[in-house]
C-alpha cells in the first residue's frame, strides 16, 4: 500500500518522499474470521517473505502465541534470518482473530485497559515542499512554529517532538528553541536519530536542558554513548534504538545508559513483547513509551491497545499519523480529540479494511513503487555518516522532484 502524506518528511538518515509504504497482511482460519497485521515497507519482497512463512501458519492455532514466538523467531535461526518484524504483523493478526473469535477488544487479552484514550505528542518534522501544491515546507524556525500552531489548533497536542538531525545542531537549537518558547505550557522533546557525536550531543542536551523536555531521545548512538550524554546532560534520556529487545533492555538495567525506553509493536517483534518489556521497566523504575516507525491504521491500532493498557505509561505516544492525508481503515483516518485518540473498543484490533480504499492505495503502490527511507531527494547522492558531518543547508528550500527508488540509487 502507498498512502500519500502532507508533505515530504526528512530525518537524519534520509526522508520519507510524500508517501508510506506499509504492507497489510490479512490471516484467515478455517472458521472464516480474518485478523488484520501491519508492516513498514512493502513490494514482492514483503509479499514474498509473508509467504514463506505460510507453512509455518497453517494448521497453528492464533491462541498458541508463545508457540508461535519460537516457530518463527528462535534465536539461533534469527541471526541468520531475522524475522522479528514479520512475527510482529503476524502476531497482530492473530491477537486480532483472539479478540474476534472471543467477541473483545485486544486490550483485554493483554490485562484489562486503564485509559480509553492514549495521548499523543505533534510529532515535527522538517519538510520538503508538496510537490504538486509546493506548500508545507518546514525549514526555518517560523515554518516549524506555524506547522506546530496548526497541529496543536486541529489536534490539540501539547507536546511537540522535533525529529532533528537534518540540518546543523546549532540551527536545529534555535529552531527547537522557537518551538519551545511558542508553547510556554507544553512539553518538548527533540530527536536526531543518533546522528549527533557525543560531544556534540553533551553541548545540545546542555543548551536545552532548561526548557520543558519529556526526555532526550537518541541524541547519539549506542549505549557507551547514550550514558557518557546521560552523566554530563541534566535530563531523562530515551531511545527507541539501542533497548529494541530484551539483551539490551538488561543491560540497561545493569549499566544505565536511557530513562526512558520507546517501546515499539514491530521493532519488539509485537504487542505482547513490548507490555513484557513494559513491566520489566517498571519493576526496575525506567519510563516508558508508545514509539512510531509510521504507521497506517492497523498498527496504530496496535498502539492504542498497548498504550490502553500499560500503568507505567507518563508520556505522550508518538505517531506520524496526522501526516497521512487517509488511511485504508473504515471510515477513514481515526481522529484525534484534544490530543488523544480513543482505544478501539470493537473485537480484535477494533478496526477493518476499507476495500475500496485498499483498491486505491495498492493500485498507487504500483504507480510509485518504493522510495529508499535512506536517502533524500533533495539531496541525491549524500548518505549520513554516524556521527553526521554533512547536514542539509537551511538556507536552501523549494521543491524537490520526487524521483524514483532506481534512479535515487544510480544517483549515489
Ligand atoms: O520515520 O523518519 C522516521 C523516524 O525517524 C523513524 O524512522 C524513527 O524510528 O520515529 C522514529 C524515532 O526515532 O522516533
Ligand atoms: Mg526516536
Amino acid at each position: 500500500m502507498t498512502v500519500p502524506i502532507e508533505a515530504p518528511l526528512r530525518h537524519s538518515n534520509g526522508a520519507h518522499w510524500g508517501r508510506f509504504v506499509r504492507t497489510i497482511i490479512e490471516l484467515e482460519t478455517d472458521e472464516g474470521l480474518v485478523g488484520l497485521g501491519e508492516m513498514g515497507g512493502g513490494g514482492e519482497s514483503a509479499a514474498a517473505a509473508f509467504a514463506g512463512l505460510r507453512p509455518y501458519l497453517l494448521g497453528h492455532d492464533p491462541f498458541d502465541l508463545e508457540a508461535l514466538r519460537f516457530k518463527i523467531c528462535n534465536p539461533t535461526a534469527s541471526l541468520y534470518n531475522n524475522r522479528t518484524q514479520l512475527h510482529a504483523a503476524i502476531e497482530f493478526a492473530c491477537l486480532d482473530l483472539v479478540g474476534k473469535r472471543l467477541g473483545v477488544p485486544v486490550y483485554q487479552l493483554l490485562g484489562g485497559r486503564l485509559r480509553a484514550e492514549v495521548p499523543f505528542a505533534s510529532y515535527l518534522f522538517f519538510r520538503h515542499p508538496n510537490p504538486s501544491t509546493g506548500e508545507g515546507e518546514v525549514r526555518t524556525p517560523d515554518q516549524l512554529v506555524a506547522l506546530a500552531r496548526t497541529l496543536k489548533k486541529r489536534h490539540g497536542f501539547t507536546t511537540h517532538k522535533l525529529k532533528g538531525g537534518v540540518y546543523p545542531p546549532e540551527y536545529e537549537a534555535e529552531c527547537f528553541e522557537a518551538l519551545a518558547a511558542a508553547f510556554p505550557e507544553d512539553r518538548v522533546r527533540y530527536d536526531p536519530n543518533a546522528v549527533l557525536s557525543v560531544e556534540a550531543a553533551i553541548r545540545f542536551g546542555r543548551r536545552i536542558e532548561r526548557l520543558r523536555n519529556d526526555y532526550f531521545e537518541d541524541p547519539t548512538w549506542g549505549l557507551n554513548g547514550m550514558r557518557q550524554v546521560r552523566d554530563r546532560v541534566a535530563m531523562p534520556m530515551a531511545t527507541n534504538t539501542v533497548v529494541v529487545n530484551f539483551e539490551q533492555l538488561a543491560q540497561n538495567v545493569q549499566h544505565p545508559a536511557v530513562d526512558v525506553i520507546l517501546l515499539d509493536t514491530t521493532f519488539w517483534g509485537g504487542i505482547r513483547a513490548c507490555v513484557k518489556a513494559a513491566a520489566v521497566c517498571e519493576t526496575f523504575q525506567l519510563g516508558v513509551a508508545v514509539h512510531s516507525s509510521g504507521e497506517l491504521g492497523i498498527q496504530l491500532a496496535t498502539m492504542l491497545h498497548l498504550g490502553a493498557v500499560l500503568p507505567n505509561l507518563s508520556f505522550a505516544a508518538d505517531a506520524h499519523y496526522h501526516h497521512l492525508v487517509d488511511d485504508v481503515v473504515q471510515g477513514g483516518k481515526l481522529e484525534y480529540c484534544n490530543g488523544c485518540i480513543s482505544v478501539p473498543s470493537a473485537p480484535g484490533l477494533g478496526i477493518e479494511l476499507d476495500p475500496d480504499r485498499m483498491a486505491r492505495y495498492a493500485e498507487l503502490y504500483r504507480e510509485l513503487g518504493g522510495y529508499p527511507y535512506d536517502r533524500d531527494p533533495g539531496r541525491p547522492g549524500w548518505y549520513p555518516l554516524v556521527p553526521n558531518q554533512d547536514w542539509a543547508d537551511p538556507t536552501v528550500g523549494g521543491p524537490v522532484a520526487l524521483i524514483n527508488q532506481d534512479s535515487a540509487l544510480e544517483n549515489r
